[in-house]
């Protein structure tokens, strides 16, 4: 972890101008009836979890990158997370994709992540790639294969994800499926679907009582013709076949350009079967971006649709949020802080809707003030919350700064030895 003394320095030598901020964003807020306490308050609140195949430079089909000083193990990219966490004060749980992070020894990773104060969320399972000694290969699928040999081993493999997250005190499990066809005619639709529901079914039924499982849809890649959970729409048969703790996971990336993702969002509010989130963004496909760094009205709109849900109270409303990106050109960790913080700035845009004057505008069919009131909001420079929000739990005003700063990574480049890390595919 970094020195404490360090963020101190430098949240002291930032410190004037920052609360000259803040104090006017205050006033400002004042006059708009809006506490600004409160809304750093809620801000504080705000967690997000990181996933361990994050940490390492990320790749394309084409080739890798990797800079210096990259984790070797989930054990150094726990520290890696820790760091993130010290300066933001917003990511406590790690979220584990097996085999890529498996530990050998489950007890003694959860005494590290103890250690670091550091817990874990969704555990991830992996049935697109085959690992070596496996016995039966995923090629034409895991769930949806056609051999019952292939199903049974893909169906325990999931039961063996859900054992190692009991041990680190996981409550739920992701599962993406890379199942599909390529070609017409390769796969049958109705039936490729129903052997997937019928083994989710199986891992379903071993689901501890108090764990949700989370399906994620993709669109397509690696199956290009045809995806079984391809939309939200398949994701959604699936959770309400499945149960009650059967929920879906919505990645921002795994949509057709020009979807409606808040709409997304507010349907599956509306059918309680948002699980939760991989965050990320994307121009065209699967791109795994920074979260907020191309459609940040996007994302600001799908925290409206939090916030809304969350002052509407709505049934079995308690979404978990993740980050899944791929970082191929930007440092992993500086990424990561990227990331927490444009997260924070939509959640916090977004508490600052106006709604009772929506729901009226909205009542009136006032078309112009409606849309106003959103991107007023929206415009609002909330940089001193979030930079209040970090200070007040002790981590830096400006978290990159102090990232640079400190040094971290260079220190890093001289201790972890080059040529050990496995880059995780760039699925
Ligand atoms: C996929 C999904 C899913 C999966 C990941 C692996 O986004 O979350 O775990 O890739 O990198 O595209
Ligand atoms: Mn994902
Ligand atoms: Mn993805």
């Amino acid at each position: 972890m970094l020195d404490p003394t360090r963020i101190a320095e430098h949240n002291d030598a930032a410190h004037e101008h920052h609360r000259r901020d803040y104090e006017h964003l205050g006033q400002h807020l004042q006059r708009r009836k809006v506490d600004i306490e409160r809304i750093v308050e809620q801000v504080q609140a705000f967690a997000v979890a990181v996933p361990s195949w994050a940490l390492g430079t990320g790749g394309t089909r084409f080739g890798r990158f990797p800079g210096g000083g990259e984790p070797r193990d989930i054990y150094e990219k726990m520290d890696d997370i820790a760091v993130i966490h010290q300066l933001t004060g917003a990511t406590p749980r790690v979220s584990l994709h097996i085999p890529w992070d498996e530990p050998d020894d489950p007890a003694a990773l959860r005494q590290h992540a103890d250690d670091l104060h550091l817990g874990f969320d969704a555990v991830n399972s992996n049935t697109f790639q085959d690992q070596p000694g496996q016995d039966r290969s995923y090629k034409f699928g895991s769930l949806c294969h056609t051999d019952a040999e292939v199903r049974r081993q893909a169906v325990a493999h999931n039961l063996h994800v859900m054992e190692v997250g009991k041990t680190l005190g996981s409550d739920s499990i992701t599962i993406w499926l890379a199942d599909g066809s390529n070609y017409p005619g390769q796969m049958h639709l109705r039936a490729s679907y129903e052997r997937t529901l019928d083994g989710l079914q199986q891992i379903y039924a071993q689901l501890p009582a108090d764990w949700r499982l989370f399906t994620e849809h993709k669109p397509y890649e690696p199956a290009f013709y045809a995806t079984v959970v391809q939309d939200w729409g398949s994701s959604l048969m699936l959770a309400q076949a499945l149960g009650a703790r059967a929920q879906c996971l919505v990645d921002l990336g795994h949509h057709l350009p020009n979807t409606n993702i808040e709409l997304v969002v507010a349907r599956l509010l509306t059918a309680g079967k948002l699980g939760g989130f991989h965050f990320n963004d994307s121009k065209y496909g699967d791109d795994d971006l920074t979260a907020g760094s191309i459609q940040p009205y996007q994302l600001f709109l799908v925290f409206n649709e939090l916030v809304d849900a969350v002052q509407a109270d709505l049934d079995g409303f308690d979404p978990a949020y993740m980050i899944d990106q791929s970082h191929n050109l930007k440092d992993p960790i500086e990424a990561l802080l990227q990331t927490v913080e444009n997260l924070q700035r939509a959640y916090a845009q977004a508490l600052l809707v106006d709604r009772e004057a929506l729901a009226t505008y909205q009542a009136t069919n006032d078309v112009l003030m409606a849309e106003r009131t959103l991107k007023r909001a929206y415009q609002t420079d909330v940089t001193p919350i979030l930079a209040e929000a970090r200070k007040r739990a002790d981590g830096a005003i400006d978290p990159v700064e102090v990232f640079r700063a400190a040094g971290y990574r260079q220190a890093k480049v001289d201790e972890r030895q080059a040529g050990d890390y496995v880059p995780p595919s760039s699925l």
